[in-house]
């Protein structure tokens, strides 16, 4: 993994309904994500938060099921030319959430600088929705469907460009709430996903093996896009939507080091932290321990 990182906050919380996700960046700031990657010797840029529009009360523009569209749609921009300046500069980006609907501004950045973007969707949801299939029309429950360029084209072509990635790139784990109009979208296009079965049935380091052998084989970088509602709410209760049932804090952290040791993630985002629902800043320290795994910390 690169030694250079620059890590860029995105206090975004119009993706969905619950307020407080904006405060994501500042609380895992206050977990110490500097001082952790420090100690393993990266030169860390913290180049601050991106700035979100807040919409004034009554005045949120949004279409049909699609809320706070052209606030989305603007923040994204902004976040996509940022992270691209960033692997122009030969750097990692890092990129602190702020809801999941962030993932579009990354996604844009990023996937122009490859051929073949792979991507690890690390989830409790798919966020394969469209207008057409969401419960709830949170933009949030958007974005991976969006970047295969699915949906409504203010969120598919941030960055004027689309799609960002293909379908058989992709590997979500930890689904274990998909809608329906998902679940349909996921057998029609061929996308590779371990739920909460699989990784019961094969345990996470087989899970990691396959996972790694798959996106190696196809891809030429790797998007880590981590949803701290992946893990179980007991290890991670300060997330919007949290779904019982999920990955440990300790399968998770073996995800961390598998991916560490096979060297192939290039970028990373860690989204969905709201310290407002969280105990004690919980979320957001079991974001930065993860983190500490991802980049190389050891037990021994
Ligand atoms: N699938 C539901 C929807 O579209 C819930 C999505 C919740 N999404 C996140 N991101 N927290 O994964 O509304
Ligand atoms: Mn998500
Ligand atoms: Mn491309
Ligand atoms: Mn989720």
């Amino acid at each position: 993994m690169k030694k250079n990182i620059s890590i860029i906050g995105v206090p975004m919380d119009l993706g969905q309904m619950r307020r407080g996700v904006d405060m994501g960046p500042s609380a895992i700031r206050y977990a110490g994500v500097v001082e952790r990657l420090e100690r393993l010797h990266y030169d860390i840029d913290d180049l601050g938060d991106i700035e979100i529009t807040r919409p004034k009360r009554g005045a949120i523009v949004g279409e049909e099921n699609l809320k706070n569209l052209r606030d989305v749609s603007e923040a994204s921009e902004k976040l996509a030319a940022k992270v691209d300046e960033v692997i122009k500069n030969g750097r990692f980006p890092l990129v602190l959430g702020g809801d999941h609907s962030i993932a579009l501004g990354s996604l844009a950045g990023i996937a122009k600088h490859y051929q073949n973007l792979g991507v690890i969707w690390y989830d409790a949801h798919g966020d394969l929705n469209t207008a057409e299939t969401s419960p709830s029309g949170n933009i949030h429950g958007m974005p991976l469907a969006a970047s295969l360029g699915i949906g409504h084209k203010a969120l598919t072509h941030i960055a004027g460009y689309s799609p960002k990635i293909k379908p058989e790139n992709i590997v979500i784990i930890g689904a274990r709430a998909l809608d329906d109009g998902e679940k349909e979208l996921i057998k029609e296009i061929g996308i590779k996903v371990y739920t909460m079965h699989e990784i019961d049935r094969l345990g996470m380091a087989t899970v990691m093996e396959e996972t790694i052998a798959y996106l190696k084989e196809r891809t030429d970088g790797v998007h880590l896009s981590l949803d701290l509602d992946g893990l179980d709410p007991h290890d991670a209760p300060g997330v919007g939507t949290p779904v019982l049932g999920g990955i440990s804090y300790r399968e998770s952290h073996l995800a961390m080091e598998m991916l560490e040791e096979a060297k192939i993630i290039t970028s990373a985002e860690f989204v969905e932290v709201n310290p407002i629902l969280d105990d004690k800043n919980k979320t957001a320290s079991v974001a930065v321990a993860l983190m500490g795994s991802l980049f190389g910390e050891k037990l021994l």
